[in-house]
């Protein structure tokens, strides 16, 4: 056992689902840690992304922890999705039921963290100049925290407001009378849109990819619903974490293509009166078989066209690549709203914003006058919160220089040559293509279990294998080139980030990951080396 003496057992950084969940599990097992957050406050992607209109596209039910059976019973959820607002209480909650904010540092942002291999220790510095050592270093500072502003000409020289969705000002704000851009139409343009055209006095919206999106049919969560659940909540948690997204999406196992016409259409149908993202799981090989695609993608035009009085805004609407190849939002009334007289498209396809001046936005030479900008424009999705911290692992490298052509990790939990740096919800592990809570309550079981196992064996130090990353980013590859999901330039290859390495970023399939996690676990962490 390693003689030196570290401030902390534990750094943990980030306060969302990730982090708070950790620092349970790490109190549980006895070990001094603490979370440094950013922010002021907890909640993680729900403190960033406070919007109006943000909203969960889970439905509450499935997307909460279940580790603590009383917890999962006396809170009670008012939405079939909940709000971003009822997360962050929730979360709240959680964090003054467990105790957790005596060990939590807001307003700590990390600058850097450095390993000594000599102590087999971590130094984190923070923003502040505070530096900090522990022997772990685990990361929960999730997947789609790192706001993507992107670099438009003449951006800083607007006269008006500029908002980010992800980075939302903590006081809201007040769109009255305002004239309103928003450039992006991912899950949170799509989101968002509606809401500030209730409020603003003009809404143009800048889409450069039509995205397809499925009603969301929100509504008050019937107490009879919650209370069957509640029931038999651990059987139903058990049930929903054997699914495929770990999460109910009432899969079908009939292809679109043998499907006959009548029963696929009604089939759709129902699903999109029912709302929700249960609409691709109507037939088994939508993201397998471009042709199968088709059968969706061309009901959700047709859905489109219906909607959308104007037929040109409804053709740029209407989405070209394949469904599902970037991720399918959830919406509530968004096509409805650009039947409203001041709300109009700006179809960027094929050209782009020319700039930005000091009075709004140009496209094709024709300046678009606004008061506000909101940017949607997504984030450096999975990676970007990692490489922000200035990671430096043994022999002194960067996180960065090792990920230079992409990410590369064991089971997303470690890389290699980064030894007592555990990720939650890191690339390659399942995270984005799941239910995100049962995946990041799975990844802190294990990066938990783990820590107790060294603690019993006197063990003090952990580093993923080489030979073992390999495999794990070759067969992450194999299984996502072996679907539709590469078709397209979506986040999840880290598409949307000029100069960063096309790479798919997450594990598809929650049930094998799992067995393959406890099979790791149960062969004394095959794959690691532990001293
Ligand atoms: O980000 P996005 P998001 N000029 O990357 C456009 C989760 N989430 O924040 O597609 C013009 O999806 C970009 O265009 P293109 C969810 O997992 C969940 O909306 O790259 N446009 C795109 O339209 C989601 O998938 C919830 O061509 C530019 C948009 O900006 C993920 O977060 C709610 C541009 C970005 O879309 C990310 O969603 C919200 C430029 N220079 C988010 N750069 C729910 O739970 C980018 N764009 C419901």
């Amino acid at each position: 056992m390693s003689e030196v003496q570290t401030d902390l057992d534990a750094i943990v950084v980030g306060a969302g689902f990730g982090g708070l969940y950790m620092l349970h599990r790490l109190h549980r097992l006895g070990l001094k840690a603490r979370i440094v957050e950013k922010a002021g406050g907890v909640g993680g992607t729900w403190y960033w992304n406070s919007y109006p209109g943000a909203r969960c596209d889970i439905e509450s039910l499935q997307y909460s922890y279940k580790f603590d059976e009383a917890l999962q019973q006396e809170w009670v959820w008012s939405e079939r999705y909940a709000t971003g607002v009822e997360i962050l209480r929730y979360l709240n909650h959680v964090c003054d039921r467990f105790n957790l904010r005596r060990d939590i540092q807001f307003n700590a942002c990390v600058v850097s963290a450095v390993y000594d291999e000599a102590g087999s220790f971590w130094t984190v510095t923070l923003e502040s100049g505070q530096t900090l050592t522990a022997r772990y270093l685990i990361s929960a500072s999730g997947v789609l925290s790192s706001a993507n502003m992107p670099n438009i000409a003449g951006r800083d020289s607007f006269a008006g407001a500029v908002l980010h969705t992800g980075n939302w000002p903590r006081d809201g704000y007040d769109f009255a009378g305002k004239r309103v851009a928003v450039i992006g139409t991912g899950s949170s343009g799509i989101q968002v849109m509606p809401e500030i055209a209730k409020q603003a006095a003009q809404v143009t919206v800048f889409q450069r990819t039509a995205a397809y999106t499925i009603p969301a049919r929100n509504a008050p969560l019937d107490p009879a619903v919650q209370a069957a659940i509640k029931a038999d909540y651990r059987g139903y948690r058990e049930r929903w974490g054997r699914m495929p997204l770990a999460a109910e999406f009432e899969h079908r196992n009939v292809s679109a293509l043998t499907d006959p016409p009548e029963s696929a259409r009604a089939e759709m149908e129902a699903r999109w009166a029912k709302g929700g993202v249960s609409f691709g799981a109507a037939f088994n090989d939508l993201m397998m078989d471009s042709e199968a695609n088709k059968v969706a993608a061309e009901f959700v035009r047709e859905k489109i066209r219906a909607t959308v009085k104007d037929p040109a805004t409804a053709e740029a609407l209407s989405p070209k690549q394949l469904f599902g190849c970037k991720r399918v939002c959830l919406d509530s009334d968004y096509y409805a709203t650009y039947n409203q007289p001041h709300v109009s498209l700006v179809n960027l396809a094929g050209g782009g914003i020319d700039r930005i001046v000091p009075e709004g936005i140009v496209v094709a030479g024709k300046t678009y006058a606004c008061d506000v900008i909101v940017f949607a424009t997504g984030f450096d999705a999975m990676t970007g919160s990692l490489l922000r911290m200035g990671i430096r692992g043994k022999g002194g490298q960067s996180l960065a220089d090792k990920w230079a052509a992409g990410a590369r990790t064991y089971l997303g939990v470690q890389t290699q040559g980064f030894p007592n740096l555990f990720m939650v919800t890191g690339p390659q592990s399942p995270s984005v293509f799941t239910n995100m809570v049962p995946a990041i309550e799975q990844d802190v079981d294990f990066i938990a279990d783990c820590l107790g196992y060294l603690k019993v064996k006197g063990l003090h130090s952990i580093e993923a294998q080489a030979e073992a990353e390999d495999a794990w980013v070759k067969h992450v590859g194999a299984v996502a080139e072996s679907t539709l999901y590469t078709s397209c330039n979506s986040w999840y290859l880290g598409a949307n980030i000029p100069g960063k390495p096309r790479v798919f970023l997450a594990h598809i399939g929650f049930p094998n990951y799992v067995d393959k996690c406890t099979q790791v676990a149960a062969m004394g962490y095959e794959g690691f080396a532990l001293l």
